[in-house]
């Protein structure tokens, strides 16, 4: 069976019947609980009732193939690779960059050895997509966001940034506070591997405390801005700020 395809959640209870029955064929993820499957179901109407933004969200979704890559690559370990572009050009040491700009006082462009060669954070946490699926205890390493801004010298009007992908669609948002964490990271390596291009590498954006989606692949600019610019799914009803356990209409206890 193709992998469930669509980053979307309620009200599809065929598609999240799919994503439970078809995760972890190794034994490495460990899909969501029926219980909580079925919690979910029963939030979807009253989500829909309340955000009919979300319903826009899931035609726009469900009337192409938003996952090009997801048919070609196998399911690693419990993940499931989605891309919202079609194909997605592969980057490394010789073309890459990381661009830092918008609203900073020293805009920059980082290749991937001057990534590398920034002290790195370690961070272990579950991963857990809004879809329901969840990996436990993934290590990524990187450099977190904040210490590019303080390179970069955030000027006093900035609140918020945008993150870019070099596949050419896919954006996301954190306010500053948010992203000054240190457990958001310019993602390098991922289950202590360097970031294969499945899985949004060279760099992705790692953002632990928050539903995957906010984990932007393919990471190419960070962009200082006035005011939050909404991200790619979150143009389509998801929340911006995805706090796992307290956004997108769950209240369970967060697992971070
Ligand atoms: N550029 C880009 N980043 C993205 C996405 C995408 O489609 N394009 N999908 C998001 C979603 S919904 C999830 S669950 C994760 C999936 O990451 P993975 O493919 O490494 O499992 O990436 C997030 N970041
Ligand atoms: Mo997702």
């Amino acid at each position: 069976m193709r992998p469930a395809l669509v980053c979307a959640g309620r009200g599809w209870s065929n598609r999240r019947v799919s994503i439970e029955e078809d995760a972890d064929p190794d034994g490495r993820g460990t899909p969501v609980g029926r219980r909580l499957v079925l919690g979910m179901l029963g939030l979807g109407a009253a989500g829909l009732v309340a955000a009919p933004s979300l319903q826009r969200g899931f035609e726009a979704v469900t009337g192409s193939d938003p996952t090009g890559l997801s048919g070609l690559l196998p399911n690693g370990g419990g993940f499931r690779y989605y891309s919202v572009a079609s194909s997605v050009p592969e980057r490394g040491p010789q073309d890459y960059r990381l661009t830092v700009g918008g609203l900073v006082e020293r805009p920059a462009s980082y290749t991937l050895d001057a990534l590398r060669a920034l002290p790195q954070t370690r961070v272990v946490r579950d991963v857990q997509c809004v879809t329901g699926w969840r990996v436990p205890g993934t290590p990524f390493e990187g450099v977190p966001v904040n210490r590019l801004l303080e390179a970069a010298g955030v000027r006093p009007e900035a609140r918020a940034i945008r993150f870019d992908c070099f596949d050419g669609a896919y954006t996301e948002s954190l306010t500053l506070p948010q992203a000054r964490r240190d457990d958001v990271l310019v993602a390098l390596r991922m289950r202590d591997k360097p970031l294969g291009h499945g899985h949004g590498g060279p760099v992705r954006l790692y953002v632990a405390p928050m539903y995957f989606y906010k984990s932007a692949k393919w990471l190419s600019g960070i962009t200082l801005t006035e005011g939050v610019e909404p991200g790619y799914w979150e143009r389509l009803g998801y929340d911006v700020d995805a706090w796992v356990g307290r956004s997108n209409g769950r209240d369970d206890a967060p697992t971070v």
